[in-house]
């Protein structure tokens, strides 16, 4: 296997097997098996109205897996794609998986201060972008990228490729399959620390994660799932998402963003069944959609995960839009929670959701690692057959992350009701989560200590109304405190993306320490939100 990837104990492997969640076949199959059972149905439409059957998606994939193969692509050879919801992200998906090239899956927010840390620990080879995005050029960023990281080979470029290249399409070639148990592909995690974390997932475990998730949502051939949310996150990839989508030999529908106006018309014209969103897109569709004069007569199911739906909007999902609530809570490191659809009210507005696997184990301890009694909270560590074992080349940060036994320490707390069903109450690990995006405190601050008139950086969530959370940047000055739009001019400046941009600063003399003399975070939220303690 991939150096630097930590492999399931054997035992573990024996047992996923035995127990039927890995079936030892390499991811291509939801693609290849759809070609070849269904090839006439509808696999994908992009937004244009342009349409590919599976047999058609198939043939793509085929064209263009030749291609790269020709120009030198390999097996094990990892690449950097940053696409858009555009049809080239799921035939270049398929075609990496047929010649074993693993994709790391960034985000199209992403620029120069995610992409080349990603390039380099990846030693990408190439790197797969579109040519421009509103007024941002990806082209630009390609030529940032390039000049830092030796070991690209490639560049290549949906639409206008200027100085680079095209998507190279040629005749399809014969390629050896891959080992089921190797990474077929590397998601990002949301991240704590400095630097980014990839997530090796395997064709067995994510073969898994996309047919137990379309199962568990009822997902069939006539499910036409829109993908409104970044196609390369774990959630609209394969919770089901579009993967699960193409399990059930259902449709792809790609949404270029997730705005009302966009996803209304396209569930009108495509009559969309499903969709995914996170708690702050819900809520402005529920706000707009009695203004709006579309229908979504066809919608039978919205999900919503990525941070926490409250219960109250929750409550209101079926009288505002026509549909059934399913809430999902989810992580690019593996578990997966979701409410059933034959769940009551209760349980499907005021939880998040129950594990996807019968194999899913979840240990729910307190601050010095015991289990909680049953119902009290505690932070969730689990293991299964679809949650890493390890980041990619990341060992020290491994010893720390995951337990003495493989448990993956989701930083995460929640408590579980007697049905099993997870109650997501607030987190230990040190991230914001503002609607959904993730914000590494740790990366944030070391940009924020790069700037010249800042001594000291702490980054924090503070409590919203729409987004859960937004960022606040207490900062201890050098002279002068810089104001917001410095400090967010000086962090695009050094290719920060825009959603870990802080929504705030608050110059301090000093931070309030712990006990221990740890900057104390909590005490930060607490003069932010001016409650009591
Ligand atoms: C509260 N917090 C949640 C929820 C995720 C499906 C859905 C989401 C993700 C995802 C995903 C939450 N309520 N419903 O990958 O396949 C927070 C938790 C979790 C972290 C993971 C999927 N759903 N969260 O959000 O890797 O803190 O995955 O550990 O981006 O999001 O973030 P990410």
């Amino acid at each position: 296997m991939l150096d630097g990837c930590v492999p399931w104990p054997s035992e573990l492997v024996e047992r996923y097997r035995a127990e039927g969640y890995w079936t030892d076949q390499p991811l291509d199959e939801l693609l290849r098996g759809g070609a070849r059972r269904h090839p006439e149905r509808t696999a994908l439409v992009a937004a244009d109205g342009t349409r590919w059957t599976y047999a058609e998606l198939d043939a793509w994939a085929d064209r263009i897996a030749a291609g790269l193969h020709g120009l030198g692509l390999r097996a094990e050879e990892r690449v950097v794609v940053q696409l858009p919801n555009v049809p080239e992200f799921v035939a270049l998906f398929f075609a990496l998986l047929r010649v074993g090239v693993l994709p790391v899956l960034a985000l199209p927010a992403h620029r120069e201060s995610e992409i080349v840390p990603l390039c380099e620990l990846s030693e990408a080879v190439a790197y797969f972008i579109a040519d421009t995005d509103g007024d941002f050029d990806y082209r630009e960023l390609a030529r940032t990228v390039r000049k830092a990281v030796p070991s690209l080979r490639h560049v290549f470029v949906v639409g206008d490729t200027a100085e680079f290249e095209a998507l190279p399409e040629a005749a399809p070639v014969d390629l050896p399959a891959p080992d089921p148990v190797a990474p077929a592909l590397f998601l990002l995690s949301g991240g704590t620390t400095g630097t980014p974390k990839l997530i090796p997932r395997s064709h067995n475990d994510y073969l898994y994660n996309a047919r137990a998730s379309a199962e568990v949502s009822g997902f069939s051939e006539n499910t036409v799932y829109l993908v409104a949310l970044p196609a390369a996150h774990n959630f609209a990839l394969a919770s089901p998402g579009l993967l699960g989508a193409m399990a059930a030999g259902g449709t792809v529908v790609l949404a270029p963003d997730p705005s009302a106006d966009t996803v209304f018309e396209l569930v009108e014209r495509e009559r969309v069944t499903v969709t995914a969103v996170v708690p702050p897109i819900a809520l402005l569709w529920m706000d707009v959609v009695d203004f709006m004069d579309a229908d979504l007569s066809s919608l039978e199911l919205l999900q919503v995960g990525g941070a926490k739906f409250n219960s109250e909007p929750a409550s209101r999902v079926r009288e505002t839009l026509g549909c059934d609530l399913q809430q999902v809570f989810g992580m690019a490191e593996g578990l997966l929670n979701f409410t059933r659809l034959d769940d009551s009210d209760e349980l499907k507005t005021t939880t998040q959701g129950a594990p996807l696997c019968p194999a899913d184990e979840v240990l729910i301890v307190d601050e010095d690692g015991s289990p909680v009694a049953p119902g009290e909270s505690g932070e969730l560590l689990t293991r299964g057959p679809y949650t890493l074992r390890g980041y990619y080349k990341a060992e020290a940060h491994n010893a720390r992350a995951f337990t003495d036994d493989g448990f993956y320490r989701s930083g995460d707390v929640v408590r579980q009701l007697p049905s099993g069903h997870l109650v997501v109450e607030g987190r230990r690990k040190d991230q914001i989560n503002r609607g959904g995006e993730k914000i590494p405190a740790e990366e944030l601050e070391n940009h924020l200590l790069a700037h010249p008139a800042v001594h000291d950086a702490a980054v924090v969530g503070m409590p919203d109304e729409v987004m859960g959370e937004r960022t606040c940047a207490f900062i201890v000055p050098k002279g002068e405190a810089p104001t917001l739009r410095e400090v967010t001019a000086f962090l695009r400046e050094r290719g920060v993306a825009s959603y870990k941009l802080p929504d705030r600063v608050e110059a301090l003399e000093s931070f309030p320490l712990t006990k221990v003399g740890k900057v104390s975070k909590v005490e930060l939220v607490r003069r932010l939100t001016g409650a009591a303690g």
